[in-house]
């Protein structure tokens, strides 16, 4: 779903990544890649300028969260902006409810009835669907079909041409049943005929949810359809649909979300399946290809916010074995190693991948290798000599090649960290790229 796009932001972020210093032109340019992307995707140019001035205003002004490179500061902004842009969700209660489908025809109302029926079904709730389209001919044929499939009742009379009578009818006959979905006829076009038929329907069924299905290929042109619907029933909630088949998902995910109309599920495939809840933070990691970026963001924020994790300090000069142990726990502490340190401020640095494999049984022997040095040796390890390596192993009831291990772990952290002074991580660097904003604004 939406690859292009997706392909597209996690390039202009991966070139930021790879940039040795993040200062005002690199910024600039990150804005500029995210302008096409969007663009690209039917993105509203308003919107897209909205979010560039925003991103490059809070690099500027918002002060990174302690410990955390400029880096990463910038790419948490590029992320808060981007879960914004695309807007809010919208709660879907799970208890008795009627639900009134609206939508032009063809924008997958009858597919998505069948959809959220399978939805409801799944959380255990019994389901029923009127068919009050009386306009499109083989309409109940087709819903009942689908209903069929995953043993939903499904009530209509291809034969009837009152579609308030069916709803009446159906609402009838389905009164002990928990959710009842009612599927309408969409014209064309917003013709006053359908937005007058929508409305009785509306009012005869006192829906508890008007929800609007909108095919993604409209891409910005989806704000007039949400707009005009919601004047006419109060739209309380949207289901973009096809995502799956236009690149233009991005324009009609921002236009509805600007009319201020919640998300509530997306449609992306043909099949009964294919319907996701949407969440904006996580279609947008998902576009980043970062997996749940805002959890990981959170946990980092958690990590960096006590005194454990210095970034600035270690990059200062010192960085000693216990600096390791303390830096190691905490990143330990928040989760899958490769994924944290692919957003700290060490992100774009080459770190062997056997770095990586700290499992907490490595994390235990090396606490019980350090027990054995003696202070001098955890603050300085170049004093380590071969009979010590022998010494500290017995202490610590292990192998030589167990201590060698710990101290070949440490010596390519302090290699990392060596590259990383004077690439725009650590608070000098900082400061000076303010600095830099400052004269140039
Ligand atoms: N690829 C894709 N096709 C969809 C999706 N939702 C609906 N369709 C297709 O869009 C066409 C119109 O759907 P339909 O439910 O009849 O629209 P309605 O006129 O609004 O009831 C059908 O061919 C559906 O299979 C979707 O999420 N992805
Ligand atoms: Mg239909």
């Amino acid at each position: 779903m939406l690859d292009k796009l997706g392909t597209s932001l996690k390039d202009a972020v991966k070139k930021l990544a790879g940039k040795t210093v993040i200062d005002r032109a690199a910024v600039d340019e990150l804005v500029r890649d995210l302008q096409r992307a969007l663009l690209q995707s039917d993105v509203n140019v308003k919107l897209v300028m909205q979010l560039s001035q925003s991103i490059k205003q809070r690099s500027l002004e918002e002060e990174p969260a302690k410990g955390m490179g400029v880096r990463e500061h910038v790419l948490r902004i590029v992320y808060q902006e981007l879960v914004r842009l695309m807007g809010s969700t919208t709660e879907v209660t799970l208890g008795p409810q009627k639900i009134l489908m609206a939508g032009l025809q063809g924008s997958g109302k009858t597919t998505t009835t069948a959809k959220l029926a399978r939805y409801f079904q799944r959380k255990g709730l019994r389901v029923g669907v009127i068919c009050a389209d009386t306009f499109r001919p083989g309409a109940y044929d087709q819903v009942k079909t689908l209903c069929d499939r995953i043993n939903v009742p499904c009530f209509g009379n291809p034969k009837e041409t009152d579609a308030e009578k069916i709803t009446r009818e159906g609402l009838a006959a389905y009164k002990q049943l928990e959710v009842v979905i009612i599927d309408t006829q969409g014209r064309h076009a917003l013709e006053d005929h359908l937005i007058e038929e929508i409305i009785n329907l509306n009012t005869l069924s006192k829906a508890d949810h008007r929800w609007l299905v909108i095919d993604a290929a409209l891409g910005q042109q989806a704000s007039e359809q949400a707009r005009r619907f919601h004047e006419a029933i109060g739209i309380d909630g949207v289901i973009v649909t096809k995502m799956d088949g236009t690149a233009k998902g991005g324009g009609a995910l921002s236009a509805v979300s600007e009319t201020k109309s919640g998300i509530v599920f997306i449609g992306s495939g043909e099949t009964i399946e294919d319907l996701e809840r949407f969440d904006p933070d996580g279609f947008i990691s998902r576009l980043l290809g970062m997996g749940d970026l805002r959890a990981l963001v959170e946990r980092a924020e958690e990590a960096v916010s006590g005194e454990d994790l210095d970034v600035n300090a270690m990059l200062k000069g010192k960085f000693t074995l216990r600096d390791m142990y303390k830096q190691l726990e905490a990143l330990n502490r928040m989760g899958p190693l490769k994924q944290i340190m692919g957003m700290l401020p060490l992100g774009n640095m080459q770190i062997p991948d056997d770095a990586y494999d700290i499992t907490s049984s490595k994390m235990d022997r090396y606490k019980v290798i350090m027990d054995s040095m003696t202070p001098a040796e955890l603050d300085d390890p170049s004093v380590i000599s071969s009979s010590r390596i022998h010494r500290i192993a017995r202490g610590a009831g292990v192998s030589p090649d167990d201590v060698r291990e710990l101290i070949k772990y440490y010596k390519t952290m302090q290699r990392a960290l060596k590259g990383m002074r004077g690439m725009g991580g650590g608070k000098f660097n900082m400061q000076r790229m303010m600095k830099k904003f400052g004269r140039t604004q």
